[in-house]
């Protein structure tokens, strides 16, 4: 194509939609200068791949299919081969798993990776290209344009993290399906689940029975709870692993534990099983650290939840650990971290575990406010080798109220507005850590206030597609007046996707 790429901003052609404002901004994108793409009703899905990635290449265009026939009411058959789109895992490897390339002219669109991972990255941002509508559910009216682009992106970090506290309230496996959903469309690659609190234990755990069925029984409120049987917990898995999210489980160890303490009696130091909780103080639980059967406990749970969980890592909490003597807290994490590598998992826990030694390859996860405790704590880790995973609690904490009037969430992090949320660097959020330990960010999602899914989504959108971006994009890209402009150009979208997002004031929603 004789085309000239145009670096984006400059005048599109007349006529020509403008270009639609992504997120994550991609690492380089042009304009096609006077091209369009139309998808048509005898548009194709073409699909080239080798034979080890066939399948897996296949059902990326068969999800791209399927939201497009929702909205365009069009076959869009997928077929081996070129076709209108055609998705092809022939790209070269220095594009890194996740890497793509997109080219949008009028004779077709091309996504190009080296992985079906890297496909999966690449239809996130052809959905966006396309207009808001169609990632609407039911059928909508054309025309389906894409003005002429070439895009190459791959991401900044290689951990790009959402956290669902389902223990202090429930959410059922449709909702947290739905949360995936959401999340798979900013790029995220990281699903941390927090499956055990004070509130409730949500994973099942065959050794130990109670826990569920005892534990898991009740919520925040005194509402009843829930738990994961293990067909769900793996449906959540495989439905995580097809949007390229990997699964972190975590069992909230030492604190955090009365309703594991409530239901085996044993697993107490006096002796005695405390009654379920359903209120929202934290600290004020431990395992007893001195009982033998504390880990024959942990080495069960570990077990069992290490062989549900296909990822690599396992979170061992370890945060506000404040009713385990000091002392006691630091025999206890080496001990449990220790199970958590006996079943073959890297070690993730909340900065507190920094305090320890940890064997190689963990992880800890930073949840500072720019107090210098914390920041000692990330630098810690790094001292010894472990990487660190930042979710400052005064910006990508997403419970934090928006402002004082917010009807529901936390604010002991502060209040966090859409602007403060966004702005920030990962390099240099903690000084002196160095980049090299520096794994990605996340943004946790604590649900104490939070009871179903709209307030949910009210509380993630839009700052989850902002810490999506901070993980994703380079630095270079990170500009608060022009994500804002991009940002507003998400309305329209999770109109159509009927997400409940916070229409913030500062945003001039399109
Ligand atoms: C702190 S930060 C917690 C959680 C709460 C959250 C509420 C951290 C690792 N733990 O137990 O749910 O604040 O914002």
């Amino acid at each position: 194509l004789l085309a000239t790429p145009l670096v984006v901003g400059s005048t599109a052609a007349a006529g020509a939609p403008p270009a639609p404002a992504l997120i994550p901004k991609p690492v380089s994108q042009a304009a096609l200068q006077g091209q369009t793409f139309t998808l048509q009703s005898w548009s194709t899905v073409g699909v080239i791949t080798n034979s080890k990635e066939r399948q897996a290449a296949h059902r990326v265009a068969d999800q791209l299919g399927a939201q497009l026939r929702r909205s365009t009411g069009y076959p869009l058959p997928v077929k081996p081969g070129a076709g209108t789109i055609t998705l092809s895992t022939d790209g070269p490897s220095s594009l890194g798993a996740e890497g793509y390339q997109l080219r949008a002219d009028r004779s077709g669109v091309d996504v190009t990776a080296a992985t079906p991972e890297g496909l999966f990255r690449g239809i996130t941002t052809l959905r966006q290209l396309l207009p808001a509508k169609a990632d609407a559910a039911t059928r909508q009216p054309g025309p389906w344009e894409i003005s002429g682009t070439t895009i190459s992106d791959s991401p900044r970090y290689a951990y790009r993290g959402a956290m669902l506290d389902v223990s202090r309230h429930f959410f059922s496996v449709a909702e947290v399906k739905r949360y995936i959903d959401l999340a798979s469309l900013y790029k995220l690659n990281k699903f941390h689940m927090h499956l055990s609190d004070d509130q409730g234990w949500r994973i099942q755990v065959d050794s130990w029975p109670r826990l569920t069925t005892y534990g898991g029984s009740l919520e925040v409120g005194g509402t009843p709870g829930g738990y994961y049987t293990k067909a769900d917990f793996a449906e959540i898995v495989r439905y995580a692993a097809e949007r390229y999210l990997t699964v972190i489980p975590e069992i909230d160890t030492p604190g955090h534990t009365n309703a594991a303490l409530a239901s085996y009696a044993d697993l107490n130091c006096d002796g005695v099983a405390p009654p379920l909780y359903t209120g929202t103080s934290v600290g004020f639980s431990s395992l007893c650290v001195g009982k033998d059967i504390t880990y024959t406990f942990l080495d069960d749970v570990f077990r069992e939840v290490s062989e549900q969980t296909p990822g690599d890592v396992v979170h061992l909490g370890g945060d506000e650990a404040h009713s385990t003597p000091h002392s006691d807290y630091l025999t206890f994490v080496p001990k449990a971290a220790g199970l958590v590598t006996k079943h073959g998992k890297r070690v993730m826990g909340w900065q507190e575990i920094a305090e320890t030694p940890l064997p190689a390859g963990s992880i800890a996860q930073y949840w500072g406010t720019d107090d210098a405790r914390s920041q000692e704590l990330a630098r810690k880790a790094a001292a010894q080798g472990a990487k660190v995973v930042l979710s400052p609690a005064n910006r990508a904490y997403l419970d934090m109220k928006y402002h004082k009037d917010t009807p529901y969430g936390l604010s002991w992090a502060g209040l966090v507005s859409v602007e403060k949320s966004y702005s920030w660097n990962p390099s240099t959020l903690v000084p002196n850590l160095p980049e090299d330990s520096i794994a990605g960010v996340e943004a946790p999602l604590w649900s104490e206030t939070l009871d179903d899914t709209d307030k949910v989504e009210f509380m993630a959108f839009p700052r989850l597609p902002g810490i999506a971006e901070l993980g994703w994009s380079p630095a270079s890209a990170l500009d608060w007046p022009t994500y804002k402009d991009r940002l507003a150009g998400q309305g329209s979208r999770w109109d159509a996707l009927s997400v409940n997002f916070y229409r913030a004031p500062e945003i001039a929603w399109r």
